[in-house]
């Protein structure tokens, strides 16, 4: 029997992906995972430059949206993830102080935090970057961590509530070795990307073959 799947999932395995097929596995919705290689011929992926016609992942199409209608097509990792928990009704809370509080850090994150490591990294894999580029991107990416580390000493989740802020934070500490960044030196982000790591959505999420 051909099992229809309700969300198209256009991914590869870097950080901004990941976090959206950790909110679907958090959901437990049934999705279908499209693998695109960034390098490839992204015309011959069927439907990919419809749903995103920069050529960025991640993006989704949402076949049947609860109210019926018109498929819902999005790129943005930010907006993906606010449409996901508010389709779900999960992992963005209704009390509007905690709700705008959890948004607050999405934007941190989508808007300074992903930007500001994915320059690091790109320049660290340059080996003609100037070193004061190289001192610069490192330096911000520290302070961000520092402040990371400070928030997280309040409380369990960026957000108090395990929200999709979280999910949007993990994956680009995941690959904290490629930004040159040692997790000892931030205990209580330390603690939390254990945490994070430990759930089993977390893990199911990164054992999908991209
Ligand atoms: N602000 C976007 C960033 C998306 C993005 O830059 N994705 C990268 C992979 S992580 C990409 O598709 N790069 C391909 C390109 O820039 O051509 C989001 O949060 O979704």
């Amino acid at each position: 029997m051909m099992v229809r799947f309700m969300i198209d999932v256009f991914c590869d395995s870097s950080p901004n992906g990941y976090k959206i097929l950790i909110l679907l596995e958090e959901i437990g919705i049934r999705y279908r995972l499209v693998s695109v290689d960034l390098s490839g011929d992204l015309a011959s992926i069927p439907g990919f430059l419809d749903v995103s016609p920069d050529g960025r992942i991640p993006a989704i199409v949402d076949h049947g949206t609860k109210s019926g209608g018109e498929s819902v097509l999005l790129f943005e990792s930010g907006a993906i993830m606010l449409y996901l928990a508010e389709q779900s009704g999960q992992f963005l809370p209704r009390n509007s102080a905690s709700r705008i509080e959890a948004l607050k850090w999405l934007f941190w994150q989508v808007s300074n935090f992903g930007p500001t490591l994915g320059q690091l990294m790109h320049f660290r894999g340059d080996p003609e970057s100037p070193a004061q580029v190289l001192d610069y991107f490192l330096s911000q990416a520290k302070r961000l961590y520092q402040f990371l580390d400070r928030e997280l000493g309040h409380r369990d989740y960026i957000a108090q509530e395990y929200s999709i802020a979280d999910m949007a934070i993990y994956p680009w500490i995941a690959i904290h070795e490629n930004q040159g960044l040692n997790i000892p030196d931030f205990p209580n982000l330390m603690r939390w990307y254990f945490d994070m790591e430990d759930r089993e959505a977390v893990e199911r999420a990164y054992d999908l073959k991209i």
